[in-house]
C-alpha cells in the first residue's frame, strides 16, 4: 500500500476523555485513535483549557504527546472542566486541522484531601502540599529533627475512614495519628512505636469522633534525615 502524504492529514478519531479519580489530585485520561490513511504518525499536539472556546495557541498546548493516549494529571482538588482537541502530525510533518478534531469535555471530581501543613520543610521543594499531590515523585520532608508533624484536611468530616502513609525511606520509627474536628482540639488515634520498615501504612480510623483534619506526628525518626512521606492519603468509609 502506498501513503500518500501529500494530501492533508484528517483529524483524530474516537478522542476520549475520561475523569480519574484519585484521593489528592484528580487527573483525566485522553485516548484517541489515530487519523484513517495508515500514515505514519511523528506525535499529537494535546490541546486543553477551561474554555470551551479555546484555539491552537501555545497557551493552551496541554502536551506534545509521543503516542495516542494522555494523562492529564495534577488537578483539583476543586472540580475542574477541561475541554480538549488533539491534531496529529505525520512524518511528512503534515499536521492535522485543529477544528476538525474532535471536542470532548472532561469534569473531575472534588478531591477528599484539600490541603496539607506541616511543622517544617526541609525546602520549598519538599513542602507539605507534595504529600496530597497526587504523585509518588513528590514528597514532603521535614527538617532534620524528631518531633515533627504534617496534618491533611479534608473535604468534609467522617467519622469512619482509612489513611494511608506512603513513606520515602526516611521514616518515622515511632509516630503518633491523631484527628481533629477543627485543626485544634486532636485525639489520639494510633500510637506506632518501633516500625522497622519504610513500607506504606493503612490504618483504619473509627471511633475518635468526627474528624476533618489528620495529622501524623513524628516522634522519633529512622534515620538521620528528616520524616519524609510520598503521599498521605485519606479515603472515607462511606462515599460522600
Ligand atoms: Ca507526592
Amino acid at each position: 500500500m502506498t501513503i500518500d502524504y501529500r494530501t492533508p492529514l484528517g483529524p483524530v478519531v474516537a478522542l476520549s476523555a475520561t475523569p480519574q479519580e484519585g484521593p489528592a489530585r484528580q487527573a483525566v485520561v485522553l485516548d484517541w485513535t489515530p487519523p484513517a490513511g495508515g500514515r505514519v504518525l511523528d506525535h499529537y499536539m494535546v490541546y486543553g483549557s477551561p474554555r470551551p472556546g479555546f484555539t491552537a495557541r501555545e497557551a493552551e498546548l496541554v502536551v506534545e504527546a509521543p503516542v495516542s493516549r494522555y494523562v492529564h494529571a495534577g488537578l483539583g482538588p476543586d472540580p475542574e472542566t477541561w475541554h480538549y482537541r488533539v491534531v496529529g502530525i505525520d512524518a511528512a510533518g503534515n499536521v492535522g486541522a485543529f477544528e476538525r478534531s474532535p471536542l470532548v469535555t472532561s469534569t473531575t471530581p472534588a478531591s477528599f484531601v484539600v490541603g496539607a501543613t506541616a511543622s517544617s520543610q526541609f525546602s520549598d521543594d519538599y513542602a507539605a502540599r507534595f504529600a496530597a499531590d497526587g504523585s509518588m515523585s513528590s514528597r514532603w520532608a521535614a527538617a532534620y529533627t524528631d518531633d515533627e508533624w504534617i496534618q491533611v484536611e479534608l473535604a468534609r468530616p467522617i467519622a469512619t475512614g482509612r489513611v494511608e502513609l506512603h513513606w520515602q525511606g526516611a521514616y518515622a520509627r515511632d509516630y503518633d495519628l491523631l484527628v481533629s474536628p477543627d485543626g485544634a482540639a486532636w485525639t489520639v488515634a494510633r500510637e506506632v512505636r518501633g516500625k522497622a520498615t519504610a513500607a506504606p501504612d493503612a490504618h483504619e480510623v473509627d471511633g475518635a469522633g468526627e474528624f476533618r483534619f489528620v495529622r501524623m506526628h513524628g516522634r522519633l525518626r529512622a534515620t538521620q534525615w528528616g520524616f519524609s512521606i510520598w503521599e498521605f492519603w485519606v479515603f472515607p468509609a462511606t462515599p460522600g
